[in-house]
């Protein structure tokens, strides 16, 4: 280590460590000839006392159990006590201690957000754009650099289920060679609020109601529909989270966006507005409010566990990154302020043009270490990319530092190494609580002259290369006034509610309809509803009728509008069903078998499903091994566990017997039920008719085959037309 450096080591400071850590090096080195595998663990910010200790020991690679102090502990399973049967003593540091850590295991979950699921990967430059941005990661084709990403439930809590109707958190960590980068957004493109001093009482009424402390991780009662009726600059987001776009099937199908409009600056300083944008590889996919519910019954970490699997399977989430840019003069001709955060600019004004594309690649080791102590900051940028005056995202740049303070106890959480920058740190901030680091040398304060006498007088700034806000131009000036208000056209609230609704699909427009009857007829006060309904008027009369119909309350007077909404006409990028891709990829066919049941017809299906891309589960009542005609098969769900909402298509291979069997097996009769209710396709041999019969299932129907090469082609598909027949439509 440098003498008198004061430079502070960081894990991607390579050949850096705590002089702790040196020091048990130096043991390791005498000893055990486990350098490599120590330095290993410090450099992906692994090493634990744990590995220290047990790399340290003189006589053996193997770890030995230790307390955190690195005490050998004889005896793991009893405290120590004054005889068998007598007290327990004070002095017991081996019982205390472990209480003691196990008593502190929890951290405030956060406040939003605390549901989430993470992984690590790769971020690719596809296209450079050096003219738009001279931000490191985006001057060369091909430059790569690691990613960290967490998907997130918004209301509610951390250990709730991963498929209720919420927005879902799309936050990537850039680990750049500038400094980190955290692009913090969401899957859908508008956001409820234009300011940020609205988002505490937004929360407020979308959590669990403050006196009885239900529901959890749903939007449907009082308190938020209550909020949302007296705040019509939602209305557009509602569109959204009303929509499909609240029940992605998985978090590798849905898009992501920046939200607000940022800023991109290239080497001369010329600013570019921009939006950010993720499209899924996979494209996207939603499931019915009846399938999410279901699920969440089946399997609350449905998302969880399909991107655990998909990254174990090495089937990679992948999604590309896509930029709309504009400049002032632009904006300033639109009938909407890019600086409103509950507007979004359509493709077709502004097509997305793809840059990069980010590849999930690897599951965390520690969810807790990891996924659960990652801390996201907007106020992560770096050069090149800069804020706008967005009201909303200015709030959220004091908000998430602050957060990470209250959650991980420590202004110091930025060392862990989750949250460390890959790049060098060095800068004069010291100690503080649970201070890893070890600047050495006597200069802790700037300017100093310490280089003067020889001495390493530490890190200086960087005119040229530092991050330099831009030069924004424009309504900071002298004369300005102060003021609590917000631009003109903030005021419109319903222009881009109406375009998202009209471009929607038939099915899309009636599950609006259907989840916003489904909301407020979780709604007790009617005045509440009649009000979000009076709202709605403003968005498309017919959708506030249907509405009106569903919930069985005449049509309340329209609100009045603050700014007479313009018709914006409609943008297919918005639906999901116009941009669907039929692909079996990503996606989990089940074949439900029995004794009896052909090996032939089981072995034709899964080889169609795996070389379309997908992949196949056995069903069966039981799973340990079934006799079937040519061999016998174990299954990989039993049937009572794996309901049809878990899968993308179902084919049932069965003797008529066994099917008749099955008539009887309520299970059996749910999984075909609802698989045709969910209008996913069915394959079935001849055996298998008793049961589809049983559960009204016409064999001739759309998407209802033989189990062959067209089955395959089906379950790729959903298959919507059928959706009239299996529910009343709102
Ligand atoms: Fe957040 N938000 N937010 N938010 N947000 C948090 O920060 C906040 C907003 C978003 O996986 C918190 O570390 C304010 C918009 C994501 O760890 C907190 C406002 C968007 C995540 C916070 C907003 C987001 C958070 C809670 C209004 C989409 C999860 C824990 C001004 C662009 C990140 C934490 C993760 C988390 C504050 C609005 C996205 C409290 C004050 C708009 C994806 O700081």
């Amino acid at each position: 280590m440098t003498k008198n450096s004061s430079k502070t080591k960081t894990q991607g400071d390579k050949g850096a460590a705590s002089p702790a850590l040196d020091n048990s090096l130096g043991d390791i080195q005498q000893g055990t000839g486990q350098v490599e595998f120590a330095q290993e663990a410090r450099e992906q910010g692994g090493e634990t006392h744990q590995h220290i200790a047990a790399n340290s020991d003189h006589d053996s690679a193997v770890g030995h159990l230790t307390d955190n102090h690195g005490h050998r502990i004889s005896d793991n399973q009893n405290s120590l006590k004054a005889g068998p049967r007598g007290p327990s003593l004070l002095e017991d540091f081996v019982l205390r201690e472990k209480i003691f850590h196990f008593d502190h295991e929890r951290i405030p979950e956060r406040i939003v957000h605390a549901r989430g699921s993470g992984a690590h990967g790769v971020f690719e430059v596809t296209d450079a754009i050096p003219e738009l941005t001279k931000a490191d990661i985006f001057q060369e084709k091909g430059a790569t650099c690691p990613v960290f990403v967490r998907f997130s439930t918004v209301a509610g809590s951390k250990g709730s289920k991963d498929t209720p109707r919420d927005v879902r958190g799309f936050a990537v960590k850039f680990y750049t060679q500038a400094g980190n980068w955290d692009l913090v957004g969401n899957n859908m493109a508008p956001f409820f609020i234009q300011d940020a001093i609205k988002f505490p009482d937004l929360i407020h009424s979308v959590k669990p109601e403050a006196d009885r402390g239900y529901p959890q991780a749903a939007s449907a009662h009082d308190t938020f529909w209550d909020f949302i009726g007296l705040m019509p600059e939602s209305m557009h987001m509602i569109m959204w989270a009303m929509s499909d776009r609240a029940l992605p099937r998985s978090l590798r199908m849905m898009e992501g966006f920046g939200v607000h409009t940022f800023r991109f600056v290239n080497a001369e300083g010329k600013g570019t507005f921009v939006k950010f944008h993720w499209k899924p590889v996979l494209g996207m996919q939603s499931t019915t409010w009846d399938e999410a519910v279901k699920i969440s019954g089946a399997d609350p970490d449905y998302h969880r566990r399909d991107l655990h699997e998909a990254i174990e399977a090495g089937d990679f989430p992948a999604w590309e990154l896509g930029v709309q840019t504009f400049d002032d003069a632009w904006a300033a001709k639109q009938p909407y302020d890019v600086l409103d955060a509950t507007k979004l600019i359509p493709e077709e004004e502004i097509p997305v043009r793809i840059i990069g594309k980010m590849t999930l690649n690897r599951n965390v080791d520690n969810f807790f270490a990891e996924t659960e102590q990652a801390a996201f900051l907007p106020t992560n940028l770096i050069p090149g990319i800069d804020f706008s005056n967005d009201p909303l995202l200015q709030g959220r740049l004091f908000s998430y530092l602050d957060t990470q303070k209250s959650r991980l106890g420590t202004t110091n959480f930025h060392q862990i190494p989750i949250n460390a920058p890959k790049c060098p740190m060095h800068n004069f901030q010291r100690d503080g609580a649970m201070q890893t680091l070890m600047p050495t040398g006597r200069a802790n304060y700037e300017p100093n002259s310490l280089a003067q006498a020889g001495e390493d007088g530490g890190p200086r700034e960087c005119p040229e290369t530092g991050f330099a806000s831009f030069a924004e131009m424009g309504e900071r000036t002298d004369t300005t006034a102060k003021v609590r208000a917000r631009g003109e056209l903030f005021a419109d609230h319903f222009s881009q509610a109406r375009m998202f609704y009209l471009s929607q699909t038939e099915n899309e427009q009636a599950h609006i309809a259907s989840a916003i009857v489904f909301e407020l007829s979780k709604v007790s006060l009617p005045h509440v509803r009649n009000r979000v309904v009076a709202q709605i008027r403003n968005i498309d009369e017919d959708l506030a009728k249907r509405i009106a119909t569903g919930l069985a309350i005449d049509l309340p007077k329209a609100e009045k509008p603050a700014r007479k909404p313009v018709d914006l006409g409609t943008s297919d990028a918005l639906s999901i069903q116009k941009n669907a891709k039929d692909m079996l990829k990503g996606r989990k066919v089940g074949i439900l078998f029995a004794e009896g049941s052909d090996k032939n017809a089981i072995d034709n299906v899964k080889s169609a499903v795996e070389s379309a891309g997908g992949s196949v589960m056995l069903i069966a009542s039981k799973i340990g091994g079934i006799k079937v005609a040519g061999g016998t098969l174990e299954a990989d769900g039993q049937l009572a566990g794996t309901p049809s909402v878990v899968l993308d298509a179902v084919a049932i291979i069965l003797t008529e017997d066994a099917a008749k069997k099955l008539t009887k097996d309520s299970a059996a009769v749910d999984f075909v039920s609802d698989a045709w209710a969910h209008m996913k396709a069915i394959g079935h041999d001849d055996g298998a008719l008793a049961l589809l019969k049983h559960c009204h299932v016409p064999a001739d129907a759309d998407g209802v085959s033989a189990p062959d090469k067209s089955f395959a082609a089906n379950a790729a598909k959903r298959f919507f037309a059928r959706e009239a027949d299996v529910r009343d439509l709102a």
